[in-house]
């Protein structure tokens, strides 16, 4: 399994979390390593861990060299495929590598990977949990954020992943035991040229299971039961709304578990996490625990203990009787309005950020039933407000600071202030989780009595 990179040549682009683990897991293996990325130095953080290693760094740019020359090329999930050096890599024949593939062919420990538009994350924590639980040595992480790579020399009982759309597009014979796909809505629009694209690089985490592993599907997902009727895999659904004959399915408060002619049930109520779509999740990271001999009451114990993760609807505080709601994992529309839903009126919402080309004007009915003032900036703000003018009183704002102040001024008692940007945060923030620690300290300092 330990592949031999010893007197190879290989380029690793992208000096993030995923090519700093790579460089780090290439030189172990004896690689000469080239790390490449647009930027300087001083913008990149974490350089300092790859000090004292035999690393060579091409920064500020991409530079011919070290594409031509490689052996391999090794990339980060950001870096899409079309840009130049890529490219020329190969067209001259090197092969590229995604870091998802390389790890994996380094693991013999059982994968439970879990894709889709929005949950990944949250579905992944709640497989951890279970897994911890039950007393399993589990990795957990992926697009989440430990690159798996860093858990590839180790044994594990399960490694729980996590994947993006980006980590999927380099996979050649990465095949999981169990492929769990959430659901499928608008993303990524500015790196992909049409939503078919993104779904097709979704679907590529079944494209090598067979029969032996197990694609766990919302059923009540068409685009996801449609993308993934080819694949020779086994299937097991569930539903947020049906009781199934075989799977995990929902009877009023309660969910069932029906599998070889027997039937579990366990109560709804039990679960802290709120929210049609985080039932959803739980199901999703119930089946793999399940179908492994977890007992149902321990998986369920361990999903309903799950308090959530970060920057997802997490409430920051309440200030003179206005709620204030810290979503700046809400990254596309789809998320915006599963968190606006759970919500009552008056609602004042702060969006925009880096623009993903996506539709706004799929949120109108939502704002318009619950927002009272949309408060927007970023990248986006222009299109946002073109599209969903006259939905509520739109604003617009040139900083969170600014937006937490207005925000402030306009959202009554009994009101409640979300930050849920429906865009990426890589226009004025380093990732989501510092736009979200941005906007709760901003928060945080808010004096009481000041409201209006
Ligand atoms: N870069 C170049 N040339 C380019 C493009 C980018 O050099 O043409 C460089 C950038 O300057 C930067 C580096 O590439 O230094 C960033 O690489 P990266 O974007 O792959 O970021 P990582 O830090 O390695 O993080 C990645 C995932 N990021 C993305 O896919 C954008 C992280 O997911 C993931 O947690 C991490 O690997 C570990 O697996 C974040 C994310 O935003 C959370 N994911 C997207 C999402 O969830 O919507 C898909
Ligand atoms: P991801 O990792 O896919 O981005 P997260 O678990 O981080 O997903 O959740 C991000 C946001 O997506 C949440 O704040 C919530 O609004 C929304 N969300 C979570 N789970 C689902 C789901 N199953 N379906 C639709 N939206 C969801």
């Amino acid at each position: 399994m330990k592949t031999d990179y010893s007197d190879m040549r290989i380029t690793v682009i992208g000096a993030g979390q995923t090519g700093l683990a790579l460089v780090r897991f290439l030189i172990e293996r004896g690689a000469t390593v080239t790390l490449s990325d647009r930027r300087n130095a001083e913008e990149i953080q974490g350089l300092e861990c790859l000090q004292g290693l035999p690393v060579q760094f091409d920064l500020g740019g991409h530079s011919r060299e070290f594409f031509e020359q490689a052996d391999l090329v090794a990339i980060s999930p950001g870096v899409p495929l079309g840009i130049e050096p890529l490219q020329l890599a190969s067209s001259m024949g090197i092969p590229l590598i995604g870091e998802i593939e390389l790890a994996s062919r380094e693991t013999a420990s059982p994968i439970i990977a879990v894709t889709g538009t929005n949950g990944k994350s949250t579905t992944v924590s709640m497989l951890g949990e279970i897994f911890h639980r039950w007393g399993k040595k589990t990795f957990v992480g992926g697009n989440l954020g430990t690159p798996l790579v860093e858990a590839c020399s180790e044994d594990w009982d399960f490694l729980v992943v996590e994947l993006s759309s980006f980590q999927l597009e380099t996979i050649e014979n990465f095949s999981p035991r169990y492929g769990v796909l959430l659901n499928l809505s608008e993303d990524h629009l500015d790196r992909y040229p049409d939503l078919a694209s993104y779904y097709a690089a979704k679907k590529r985490m079944f494209e090598n299971m067979s029969a032996n592993q197990v694609a766990v599907l919302n059923a009540d997902d068409g685009q996801v039961m449609q993308l993934v009727a080819d694949s020779t895999c086994r299937r097991v659904l569930f539903s947020g709304s049906d009781s199934l004959n075989e799977g995990l399915g929902r009877i009023g408060n309660e969910l069932i578990w029906r599998w070889q002619e027997k039937e579990t049930r366990l109560p709804l109520d039990a679960l802290q996490l709120k929210g049609l779509h985080n039932v959803e999740n739980a199901m999703a990271a119930m089946i793999p625990a399940l179908l492994e001999g977890c007992p149902a009451e321990l998986a369920w114990e361990a999903v309903c203990a799950f308090r959530g993760l970060p920057h997802r609807m997490a409430l920051v505080r309440e200030l003179d009787g206005v709620c204030w709601y810290n979503d700046s994992k809400g990254t596309n529309v789809g998320s915006v309005m599963k968190s606006l839903a759970g919500l009552a009126a008056p609602v004042t919402l702060i969006a925009g950020g880096k623009d993903k080309g996506g539709d706004y004007s799929v949120l109108r009915p939502h704002v318009e039933e619950r927002v009272t003032d949309l408060i927007l900036l970023g990248e986006a703000a222009a299109r946002m407000e073109q599209q969903l003018v006259g939905s509520s009183r739109i604003h617009r704002v040139d900083s969170l600071a600014e937006a937490v102040e207005l925000a402030r001024g306009v959202t009554p008692a009994g009101g409640t202030v979300l930050l849920s940007p429906a865009c990426a945060s890589f226009d004025m923030f380093e990732n989501f989780a510092h736009r979200g620690d941005e906007f709760t300290r901003l928060v945080l300092q808010l004096e009481q009595g000041e409201a209006v």
